[in-house]
């Protein structure tokens, strides 16, 4: 029953907070299924949606009207899709706005440097606030496959690698507090050089 296989994110379905799998869904904690390629209609559509999520929470009067959490990525198990896929939509810290559907990320390259977001992070599928710096690579290059089936080569640095990696964390079943020192939580790594991002 080809139906029952199809996917409720289609081009007219709008994303909002219910569908966000919460910490403690187990599609969280486990390693996503890769996508077969060339994608079908079916992954084009639930990344545009998850996209467009990300653009109505950035949209101040949208946000309000629908109780959307202003997000900047959203990994397809976070709306319980079993599938390795994101979407990001973010301004850098250079003012240059980014957006990208992305499938079957893999990191290829990353610097020994790394950074952290000063402020922390959080999560969309978390709702209370963790404490603590989560270090992350500074400059990164990830392989993957946009909705039409072509590779594309991408490489990030700063924020925009932080918002990738927290990502791609997702589809391998990794949350950002996982990252955190267990010890003391402001703790950071002695052995690379490591320094803060402000936004
Ligand atoms: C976020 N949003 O979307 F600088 F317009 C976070 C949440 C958890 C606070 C919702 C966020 O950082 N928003 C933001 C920041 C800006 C300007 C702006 C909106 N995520 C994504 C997520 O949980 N994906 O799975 C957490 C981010 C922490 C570091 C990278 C991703
Ligand atoms: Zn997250």
């Amino acid at each position: 029953m080809r139906c029952l296989e199809m996917s409720k994110y289609t081009r007219d379905y709008m994303i909002t907070m219910k569908d966000i799998v919460r910490e403690g869904a187990k599609i969280l904690r486990k390693v996503t299924n890769p996508v077969r390629l060339p994608p079908g209609k079916e992954e084009a559509e639930e990344l545009a949606c998850m996209l467009q999520y990300l653009k109505n929470s950035q949209d101040e009067e949208l946000a309000k009207r629908y109780h959307l959490r202003p997000g900047v990525g959203l990994s397809a198990n976070q709306i319980g899709l079993d599938k390795s896929m994101f979407a990001a939509y973010f301004t850098d810290e250079s003012g240059k706005q980014h957006e990208y559907m992305l499938i079957n990320p893999k990191l290829v390259s990353h610097s020994v440097a790394m950074i952290y977001l000063q402020e922390g992070e959080g999560c969309l599928s978390v709702d209370r606030p963790v404490e603590g710096y989560v270090p992350r690579y500074k400059k990164i290059t990830v392989k993957a496959f946009d909705p039409r089936g072509n590779e594309v080569t991408l490489t990030l640095k700063g924020y925009g690698a932080i918002v990738f990696q927290h990502e791609m964390d997702h589809l391998n079943g990794i949350m950002f507090y996982d990252r955190i020192n267990k010890q003391n939580p402001y703790a950071l790594p002695a052995d690379v050089p490591i320094e803060p991002l402000q936004l």
